[in-house]
């Protein structure tokens, strides 16, 4: 009976832990059964790769127009996502492995294949590896908030440098979000 009554509450911290953690915030996309959560807080590129992987997902894959288009729109119509921290999101989109080979972290190494979704502002291509400050270069990739607000920012592809702290967008497949789940 104790014996059962401590499983019981095992479980139910389980339940209220994890349900906590999965709480839909009102900046949450869902597409699917893919859940996007946008996280403003300020993170390093890896601590934001490890937050994501606690939430049982990983930094946003973003490999296509489409998917571009509906975290772009997503950013732009819900206000508070807009001044985001560090002038940009991470994802997960770096080339640390291998210097110019863009590959998706939590993939097993998919390669960008959707090269549109680069910057050109202000007439800089990137990605440009500017080592400025940093003689390791620029690694990690952003969504960038060029041009800044309150302008409509377009939300391209930026290199920048893995140890800047800026806000992240994690992606949580079947999440069961779009089909009548709990987390929707
Ligand atoms: C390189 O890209 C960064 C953004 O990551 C930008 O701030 C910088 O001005 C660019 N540098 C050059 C020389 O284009
Ligand atoms: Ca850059």
């Amino acid at each position: 009976m104790r014996h059962n009554i401590c499983i019981r509450l095992v479980i139910m911290a389980c339940v209220l832990h994890l349900s906590s953690l999965m709480n839909a915030a009102a900046t949450d996309l869902c597409d699917g059964d893919t859940l996007y959560k946008f996280f403003k807080i300020k993170k390093t590129w890896d601590s934001a790769r490890e937050e994501c992987e606690f939430l049982g997902g990983r930094l946003a894959f973003i490999n296509s127009e489409s998917t571009h288009e509906k975290i772009r729109s997503h950013l732009n119509s819900v206000g508070n996502l807009m001044n985001s921290a560090g002038k940009g999101y991470w994802f997960g989109l770096n080339d640390i492995d291998n210097e110019g080979t863009y590959t998706f972290v939590g993939t097993g190494g998919i390669e960008l294949t959707y090269d549109a979704g680069w910057s050109s502002e202000r007439g800089r291509q990137q990605p440009n590896n500017s080592m400025k400050k940093d003689p390791n270069g620029q690694d990690c990739v952003q969504l960038w908030e060029q041009p800044p607000s309150p302008q409509t920012p377009k939300w391209n592809f930026d290199d920048a440098y893995c140890s800047n702290k800026k806000g992240y967008i994690c992606e949580i497949q079947n999440s069961g979000c779009g089909g009548g789940g709990n987390l929707g």
